[in-house]
């Protein structure tokens, strides 16, 4: 067995749904152009980050000096459905599929961590690792694209033709050479269910996609007052939003997420949106230890269900 294939086995054997393998080669051209264009048009909104950084984005050379392979995986996140109490009739918040799991972050950080400890146990080389994992300054989705773990939908997120789009992603950048795989054929077609699904209008026909329209950006990343002509079609969307992934074909079908180190909260799917008008800072802490919220904190969490629970009061 190779020393590639070796590293892939041990990504499957870790938990990984997906593992691939790309150079360090920049993003091409046109993507790194799509970047700049998106940036530019201000559909960035307050994500100041991703102004920052802009060439180690599209170069993964410059994240790591002499580096020559990036190994990327995917984690499917696709939870079990959960059976909700009909009695209940209390109005409830959605929370986004990834965020009722633990924080992702620190959990594949963790087993990429091994992945490297691993690699080093197998040659004698003098290697250099960088575990990437979102909050790196690297286009993710185009290099686990280039890696072939999925192709680039309409709904701009990476989907594997088997286990759909609800996949997070890591990297690891190193200095080894390993053989790479190619990027498998965008089977998006001519359907637009992504598209005409998003609330706000945040996809368009031409491709483009404005973060601030999307669900995601307005609960999680905006700090601000949300605009009235928006919080109208947030529904009742209290965290992230998976309105464009759950729309795709691809999805339908996707088999649930199966590994079991990966805690999954049950009570963080539904949220009790007068319980969370009235959760005080040490049950907030409590309740949403090592989870996504964190970053969100209390008080836009309330600011979400209050618009959350409005949004209900008038389906009425
Ligand atoms: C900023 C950010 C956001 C922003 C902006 C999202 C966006 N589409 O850019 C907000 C807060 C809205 C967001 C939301 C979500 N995010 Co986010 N986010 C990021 C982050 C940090 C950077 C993304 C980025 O570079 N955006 C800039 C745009 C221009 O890049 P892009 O859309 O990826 O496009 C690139 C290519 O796809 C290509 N391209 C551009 N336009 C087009 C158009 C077409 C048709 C094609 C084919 C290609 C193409 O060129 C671009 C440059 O390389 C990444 C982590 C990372 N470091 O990459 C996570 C990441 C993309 N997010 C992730 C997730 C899970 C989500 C959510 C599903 C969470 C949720 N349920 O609420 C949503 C999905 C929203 C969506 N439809 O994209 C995952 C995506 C995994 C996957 N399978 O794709 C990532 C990779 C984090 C991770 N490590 O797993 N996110």
């Amino acid at each position: 067995m190779s020393i590639t294939e070796k590293i892939k086995q041990k990504a499957l054997e870790l938990g990984f749904d997906l593992v691939g393998i790309t150079d360090a080669a920049a993003v091409d051209a046109e993507q790194a152009k799509l970047l700049a264009e998106w940036l530019d048009c201000g559909c960035a909104g307050e994500m100041d980050y991703m102004h920052r950084n802009f060439r180690k984005r599209i170069h993964p050379s410059e994240l790591m000096k002499n580096a020559h392979s990036i190994i990327c995986v995917g984690l499917n996140y696709t939870p079990q459905k959960i059976k909700t109490n009909s009695q209940n009739s209390a109005a409830i918040g959605k929370v986004a599929n990834y965020a009722q799991y633990e924080d992702y972050h620190p959990f594949i950080k963790k087993q990429l961590f091994k992945l490297a400890d691993f690699i080093k146990s197998l040659t004698k080389e003098n290697l250099k690792f960088k575990i990437c994992v979102d909050s790196a300054p690297l286009a993710e989705r185009a290099i686990a694209a280039r890696a072939g773990l999925g192709f680039i939908g309409k709904n701009h997120t990476l989907i594997n033709p088997e286990i759909g789009s609800q996949i997070l992603l890591g990297e690891i950048i190193t200095t080894l050479k390993l053989e790479i795989d190619e990027p498998i054929k965008n089977s998006c077609c001519d359907c637009d269910k992504c598209i005409t699904s998003c609330p706000t209008g945040a996809l368009s026909a031409d491709g483009k996609f404005d973060a601030t329209k999307c669900i995601s950006y307005l609960t999680i990343e905006y700090k601000g007052r949300i605009v009235s002509e928006l919080t109208g079609k947030i529904g009742n969307h209290i965290f992230g939003c998976d309105e464009c992934i759950m729309a795709c074909p691809y999805q339908k079908n996707a088999p649930v997420c199966k590994n079991k180190e990966f805690k999954f909260h049950s009570n963080r799917a539904n949220l009790d949106l007068q319980k969370i008008l009235d959760l005080s800072e040490d049950e907030f802490k409590i309740r949403f230890a090592d989870s996504a919220f964190e970053r969100l904190g209390i008080e836009r969490l309330k600011r979400n269900a209050k618009i959350c629970l409005e949004n209900l009061q008038k389906k009425k």
